[in-house]
């Protein structure tokens, strides 16, 4: 029985059936915010195991309503409150719909989703679902330009070209955005331990020009390097794979490796890319409460996308 104080409470937090009780906004094509919550429960799940990550944008939603009274306080993690004055709030689009089926039709819908959210000038920030969700996302973007760099931060690589048969799933998210045009640079930052990959697809992503920085050289290097790697002003498509973090702060995942990513190593490195560049959209994947511990993902996870909001807001002022 968990006998712990409810600290949402404490906090005088109402429930609320948005993300941090942000105002809800329903029409995709008449947005007024700096960015937009939305979720996308399910695009392409391989048969074996489904879309095990369908109740990840609710399960954001519940862990960050602790802070649904207290977003105008001073957030540390940003140097002041989510939305300072002068900013854009961020709104929630509810999920995008879904068919356990017609994995075909959920990659168009969560394209047209982002479409219709960059066009209003806010950034998505797409919240899944498994790591097959960013695929549709990455492909929308080829109807704002021609020239984007991807900084992926994941466990794994995801150049697999099939897996199963399947073209679109999760472990080949990096191949895909390798193939559009529109995709200039990829960065993928930490990687490691034993993945779906074959020394082979390392290669090939090796060849196509990807700079890794394994978590291993992110701990012993910092982040500098990869900051160098990303021109100034470019249009950055950031892609989050939760793995990426240690399963120590985030084990509400399937994919855990040791040795993962620190919460300030993510969040900083999401600041640093706002302040040289431009973040155009950005997606927090693989998201599993099922298999979280005492909440303790649900906290990191949200935590990290509150923040992120306030980043975008801040640059976008
Ligand atoms: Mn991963």
């Amino acid at each position: 029985m968990n006998k712990k104080p409810n600290l949402a409470a404490l906090f005088g937090a109402n429930s609320s059936k948005t993300f941090l009780g942000l105002p809800q906004c329903k029409k995709l094509d008449k947005i007024d915010a700096s960015s937009v919550f939305i979720g996308a429960p399910c695009a392409t799940p391989y048969k074996t195991v489904g879309p095990y990550a369908k109740n990840g944008p609710a399960s954001i939603r519940k862990a960050g309503q602790s802070l649904n009274s207290n977003i105008d306080r001073h957030n540390f993690d940003i140097e002041g409150p989510l939305f300072p004055k002068g900013s854009k709030k961020a709104v929630d689009c509810g999920d995008i719909k879904w068919d356990n089926k017609n994995y075909k039709k959920n990659r168009l819908e969560i394209k047209n989703s982002i479409s219709k959210i960059i066009k209003c000038n806010a950034v998505p920030i797409l919240v899944g679902g498994d790591d097959s969700v960013p695929i549709p996302m990455i492909q929308a973007m080829s109807n704002f330009g021609d020239n984007f760099t991807i900084l992926q931060i994941d466990a794994h690589i995801d150049w697999r070209e099939t897996h199963m048969g399947e073209k679109y799933g999760l472990s080949s998210t990096m191949r895909r955005a390798s193939e559009m045009n529109h995709i200039k640079k990829i960065i993928q930052v930490g990687a490691r331990g034993i993945g779906s990959g074959h020394p082979k697809d390392y290669k090939d992503a090796l060849e196509w020009g990807v700079k890794f920085y394994t978590a291993d050289k992110v701990h012993s290097e910092g982040t500098v390097e990869i900051l160098n790697e990303i021109d100034k002003n470019a249009k950055v498509i950031i892609c989050i794979d939760i793995d990426s973090m240690d399963p120590s702060i985030a084990p509400n995942t399937i994919g855990r490796v040791p040795g993962g990513l620190t919460y300030f190593q993510v969040l900083n490195i999401i600041k640093d890319v706002s302040k040289k560049a431009k973040i155009v959209t950005i997606d927090f994947v693989e998201i599993m409460p099922e298999v979280d511990i005492d909440g303790i993902g649900g906290l990191t996870v949200s935590r990290l996308i509150a923040a992120t909001m306030g980043i975008i807001a801040r640059k976008n002022r």
